[in-house]
């Protein structure tokens, strides 16, 4: 069975996730029919897309898969992961990407989430950034990305409770772009994406890539950069990052140590 469903219609192309057995859990199967829905819409030369789950949905997605993290000391969000894969493809896609988010939305997820250049969220959307609950170091350029997108001080509470947004606060905290009553959400997105398919497709898909290349223009120097490494290796390294896999496994809580 398809763990993603794609429909292209008047340049429009929607992609479903439909993994509900792992609640649309991001693992490479996935993330592989993600990015092949993507790359269908692009040669049908859609003029924007829509990501979303099933009608109905109480998760959006359960972030990356907790099965396919590492354990053997290796970095959880290299550059080859398939999340950052698929963060790279929706960001410099050439036409807006719409995220059309019914139900909660964890980890990785929400990264995801927010690099669609347009979430429009349900009463029941929320958001939960939650590495401190399974002992992951996130990556310097998925923090930045969410910075780029979340007040510093939202995005510090996110990381360091890893309780979730509701829909109302995700609102006013800038995660979604419109909140919409459950009976108009498809409309309103519909419109949206039919109000964006009717516009010069070159000058938006341009204006997308120029508004992504400039939000990314923060220098880093080398050294820093070594230094942020150096900090990340030692979480993903530590005896925590494995107890809070286990812990998610074993459906139990973690017991932290702080190694
Ligand atoms: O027990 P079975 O085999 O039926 O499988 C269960 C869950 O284990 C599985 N599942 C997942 N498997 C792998 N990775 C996941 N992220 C994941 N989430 C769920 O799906 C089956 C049904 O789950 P269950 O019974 O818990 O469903 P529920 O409806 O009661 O609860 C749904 C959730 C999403 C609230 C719950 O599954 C949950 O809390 N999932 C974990 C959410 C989370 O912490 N995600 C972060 C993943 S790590 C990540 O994204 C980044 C690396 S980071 O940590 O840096 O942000």
């Amino acid at each position: 069975m398809s763990l993603v469903l794609v429909e292209i219609a008047e340049r429009i192309g929607t992609i479903t996730f439909n993994h509900d057995r792992k609640r649309n859990a991001l693992g490479e199967a996935m993330i592989g029919e993600v990015i092949a829905a993507l790359e269908r819409c692009q040669s049908a030369e859609v003029r924007v897309a829509v990501l979303r789950a099933q009608p109905g949905a109480k998760i959006w997605s359960a972030g990356h898969d907790i099965d396919e993290l590492p354990i053997s000391g290796r970095d959880p969000l290299a550059w080859d992961d398939p999340l950052e894969r698929v963060i790279r493809v929706v960001r410099s896609f050439p036409a807006p990407v719409i995220a059309m988010i019914e139900g909660s939305v964890w980890g990785g997820a929400c990264e995801l989430a927010l690099c669609c250049d347009i979430p429009i969220g349900a009463p029941n959307a929320s958001f939960a950034i939650t590495p401190a609950r399974i002992g992951v170091p996130y990556n310097p350029a998925g923090i930045l990305r969410i910075m780029n997108e979340v007040d510093t001080s939202v995005v510090k509470e996110m990381f360091f409770t890893a309780e979730p947004i509701p829909a109302r606060r995700a609102l006013e905290v800038g995660i979604l772009n419109h909140l919409v009553p459950f009976e108009e959400l498809e409309a309103f997105t519909r419109a949206m994406a039919e109000r964006i398919a009717s516009l010069a497709p070159l000058s938006v898909s341009v204006a997308k890539e120029q508004i992504r290349m400039i939000s990314n223009a923060r220098p880093m120097s080398p050294e820093t950069f070594e230094r942020i490494q150096a900090l990340r290796r030692k979480v993903y390294e530590s005896q925590d990052y494995r107890e809070g896999i286990e812990a998610f496994r074993q459906k139990r809580k973690p017991r932290w140590t702080g190694r």
